[in-house]
């Protein structure tokens, strides 16, 4: 099926800044680069998404916590690796006043370190095993790379991070694919199309054993990692001699994982679900589900009002996330622009016609097609609806995310394909050829499927050996 959303693919960049101030998620004027405002629309969409995994971490154990902003440096270097990839994208205090402090202190860039040396006074045998913890809170990178909106900022305000604690390898690996199981739900509901892909070693988190990766696809053809689960081994129990004793008395180094999301996830469900006249929020998401627009007419005004107001409650009191736009001084067709723009779900138009006849008139932002029905049946209306818009977003984006992946053992298809999508080729499996391919076409090598990494019968695109992976390739953010 062709693509209708023209603006929002050929000029994506453009597009997605001019939706995220028209639909006024968020200010990045701020006089630091990466550092921005929510506004309150935008506010609410990010409440509504943290609702959502807050519920999936409670519902799955994990306690929520708090803890400090800035790292001592003694005990930031403690894990060698960590800070190696962490010591230049990090902001630094220096001075307390005007004194220049003993120690440096690094605004968090994430809290493996923070949280790691309390866990050692809190656990001591495997009885305090395991544990989940998760904050959500601001994280501070100083990025190289150009800041964009939401995507890449210095300030990521919408960090949540899980942290987890166990008393042997098995039972992390478990939790890795526990944290792998609540980010799929946690994409599902937000009507979001996803691969995950094991990454390869020499793009894994700065201190993990290994790194698995949800990466989402732009309109520009490239993807966006939106997620991350990470299996840490025991190489922060060890940096911060955090040991525990085993059932049999013997003294351990604990086990860990750790999981993360940020407001990234927010620049793809705007980015995913928009379309050419601006946002579409799935009405999972949304702050405002539905929005009533009155058309009066003369003579007629008190009577569409009184409709209006009648129909208001009624979603109101079913838990519905109504809007009446009563605002006598704008006309309807500019209140159709802009909620348009803000991509409230569903509409509904009530007029003289309406009125007499006791219906009413539906528009979904999604398809954009009206739709009418009786004012009684408003409320089972309205429901079906939102439900049927949510369904068709998800699979609207799922079918255009497939419709972007090409299988292929062609370097030259592989190349052509590039720049739109994502493309699988054979893969030996050495990092001296996945780095070739990397150089070669221009590409990120994204890692190889977790669920079928199996043997093929194919040959490795670059060396000609044996391939053992379908390898993952495309630009990237
Ligand atoms: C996991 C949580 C970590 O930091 N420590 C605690 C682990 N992993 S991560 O991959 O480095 O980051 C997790 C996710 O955060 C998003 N992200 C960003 N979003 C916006 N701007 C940034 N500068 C930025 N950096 C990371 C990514 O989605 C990443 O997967
Ligand atoms: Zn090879």
């Amino acid at each position: 099926m062709a693509d209708k959303r023209k603006v929002w693919k050929d000029n994506f960049t453009e597009w997605f800044h001019d939706v995220i101030l028209g639909a006024e998620i968020i200010d990045y004027r701020y006089p630091i680069k990466g550092f921005g405002v929510w506004l309150p629309y935008g506010f609410k969409i990010r409440e509504n998404v943290l609702r959502l995994l807050r519920k999936l971490l409670n519902d799955s154990l994990h306690d929520e916590m708090l803890f400090p902003i800035l790292i001592p440096e003694s005990l930031f270097e403690k894990e060698s690796t960590h800070i190696k990839s962490f010591e230049d994208e990090s902001f630094w205090v220096t001075h307390g006043g005007t004194t220049r402090l003993d120690v440096k202190l690094a605004l968090r860039p994430t809290s493996e370190t923070v949280i790691t040396p309390m866990i050692k006074l809190w656990v001591r045998s495997h009885a305090d095993l395991p544990r989940r913890i998760y904050q959500i809170g601001s994280v501070f990178r100083y990025e190289t790379k150009a800041t964009k909106p939401l995507i890449r900022i210095r300030e990521v305000t919408t960090f949540k991070e899980a942290h987890t604690y166990h008393a042997n390898h098995e039972e992390a690996l478990k939790q890795v694919e526990e944290a792998i199981n609540i980010y799929k739900q946690f994409f599902n509901e937000m009507g979001l199309p996803y691969m995950i892909s094991k990454r390869p070693q020499w793009d894994k988190f700065a201190g993990a054993v290994s790194t698995y990766a949800f990466d989402t696809l732009f309109p520009d053809g490239k993807v966006l990692q939106i997620g991350t689960v990470h299996d840490l081994g025991q190489n922060f129990g060890k940096a911060f001699d955090v040991t525990f004793e085993t059932k049999d008395g013997r003294k351990e180094y604990v086990w860990q994982t750790s999981y993360g999301i940020s407001e990234r996830v927010i620049a793809a469900l705007i980015t995913i679900h928009g379309d050419d006249r601006g946002l579409i929020v799935p009405p999972n998401m949304a702050p405002i589900q539905v929005v009533i627009i009155p058309i009066p007419y003369k003579e007629k005004e008190q009577d569409v009002n009184n409709v209006c107001n009648t129909i208001h409650e009624t979603l109101d009191r079913e838990g519905i996330r109504v809007k009446l736009d009563d605002r006598p001084e704008l006309t309807p067709g500019s209140k159709y622009y802009e909620w348009e723009q803000h991509g409230v779900p569903l509409r509904i138009e009530i007029g003289p016609r309406d009125v007499k006849e006791k219906s009413v008139t539906f528009v979904r932002r999604d398809t954009l097609e009206r739709a009418r029905c009786d004012e009684e049946k408003v409320v089972e209306e309205v429901v079906e609806l939102l439900k049927n818009i949510q369904d068709n977003l998800f699979e609207r984006a799922s079918t255009w995310f497939k419709d972007h992946i090409t299988k292929t053992d062609d370097l030259k298809e592989a190349e052509e394909k590039i720049g739109v999508g994502i493309v699988e080729v054979p893969w030996c499996g050495n990092e001296e050829c996945g780095l070739k391919i990397e150089r070669l076409i221009e590409t990120r090598v994204l890692g190889t499927d977790v669920e079928t990494e199996k043997a093929i019968n194919h040959k490795c695109l670059v060396c000609e050996n044996k391939a053992c992976h379908r390898v993952r390739l495309a630009r990237a953010y």
